[in-house]
């Protein structure tokens, strides 16, 4: 399938494209004889790791004694994908949602697709006082971006303003490369602690950079590549929020293998499949599980300061409140990959 055909297929998936659902794996087991192998994972074996992730963040949310069952699938059709359905716990979830808003967001040295064109306050805080924060239009933008003419609310990036923040190895959107493979450089600060310590625990990973995705429902991300890092490592694709389809193309020749994802759900891209076309063509409105969507945020405790991990200051006014409202119209998709 050339790429053209690929993001045809992206863009609007057929029926009689492959559609696996954990939910109904027997199914797609029965529609396709010998595709999907599955393995049912020891919770326990990993709680230590999750339990740590949280221990280690910044603000920590309340545990969820709710039993987890997670399952591995792989495929014939994609060999080398793997999808952990179901891995990461509902309070762990809750964590990553809150480490996004609160440990990741803000720190300046983490760029945005906004940052080119409007002057973010540093440190960023997306649920800051809207009463307070009008962001202008970045009055240098670069070569090629023309910055909008008005300021704008906190609340439109809340919205859909916000499509992605990059961690660690600052990759250019544009340019499609990494600017600096220099772990001295500024174009390349430390990847998040706690998140590093967590993926590199469970996957074939040592993590260098991540490009988190905020999705609204009927955004969508167009077939793809990653090709700009030097190693061939796992490429860890963790799901929280909303639910959406997940293509991936091993080759150019087959029709691509399309995965419903759902919130806690980890894609891992290996082998022959860590440089294969993928994109997500949909994400569903209304889909968040109510573990995210009725969380209690507010119930996080303050552990320590971010300005001690990423030196920032930390926020007067959290507006934890809303973030349970926000999440349930959204996908994020932390894309984690190794560059070196
Ligand atoms: O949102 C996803 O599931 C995939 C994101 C992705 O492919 C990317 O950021 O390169």
């Amino acid at each position: 399938m050339s790429p053209a055909a690929f993001a045809e297929h992206c863009a609007a998936p057929t029926p009689a494209m492959r559609l696996f659902d954990a939910a109904s794996a027997g199914a797609y087991a029965a529609a396709f004889p010998g595709d999907v192998a599955e393995t049912v994972l020891d919770a326990a074996a990993v709680a230590d790791v999750f339990a740590d992730f949280v221990a280690g963040s910044c603000a920590q949310m309340p545990p969820d004694p709710t039993p987890t069952t997670p399952k591995l699938f792989t495929f014939q059709s994609a060999p080398g994908l793997r999808l952990y359905s179901g891995l990461v716990p509902a309070a762990v979830q809750q964590q990553l949602v809150l480490n996004v808003v609160e440990e990741y967001l803000p720190p300046p040295q983490h760029r945005t697709n906004v940052h080119p064109l409007y002057d973010l306050p540093a440190p960023f805080h997306l649920f800051g006082s809207s009463e307070t924060t009008e962001i202008v239009p970045n009055p240098s933008p670069p070569p090629g971006f023309v910055p909008p003419a008005r300021p704008a609310s906190l609340g439109s990036f809340q919205d859909r303003r916000l499509r992605w923040v990059t961690l660690g190895g600052q990759y250019d959107w544009t340019a499609k490369v990494y600017p600096s493979f220099d772990r001295a450089s500024p174009a390349f600060p430390a990847f998040p602690p706690n998140l590093a310590a967590l993926l590199a625990a469970l996957f074939d990973i040592s993590p260098d950079a991540s490009i988190v995705n905020f999705y609204s429902p009927g955004d969508t991300l167009s077939a793809h590549q990653d090709v700009a890092e030097r190693s061939a490592a796992d490429l860890v694709s963790v799901s929280l929020g909303c639910e959406a389809v997940f293509l991936c193309g091993p080759t150019r020749d087959v029709p691509p293998l399309q995965l419903r994802v759902r919130s806690g759900d980890v894609i891992v891209m290996a082998g022959q499949s860590r440089f294969a076309y993928h994109g997500v063509p949909k994400v569903w409105a209304g889909s968040c599980p109510p573990h995210l969507s009725g969380a209690d945020f507010a119930a996080a405790a303050d552990a320590r300061s971010p300005a001690a991990v990423y030196g920032f200051a930390p926020p007067t006014r959290h507006g934890r409140d809303r973030y349970a409202s926000w999440i349930a119209g959204k996908r994020i998709n932390l894309n984690v990959r190794q560059m070196l």
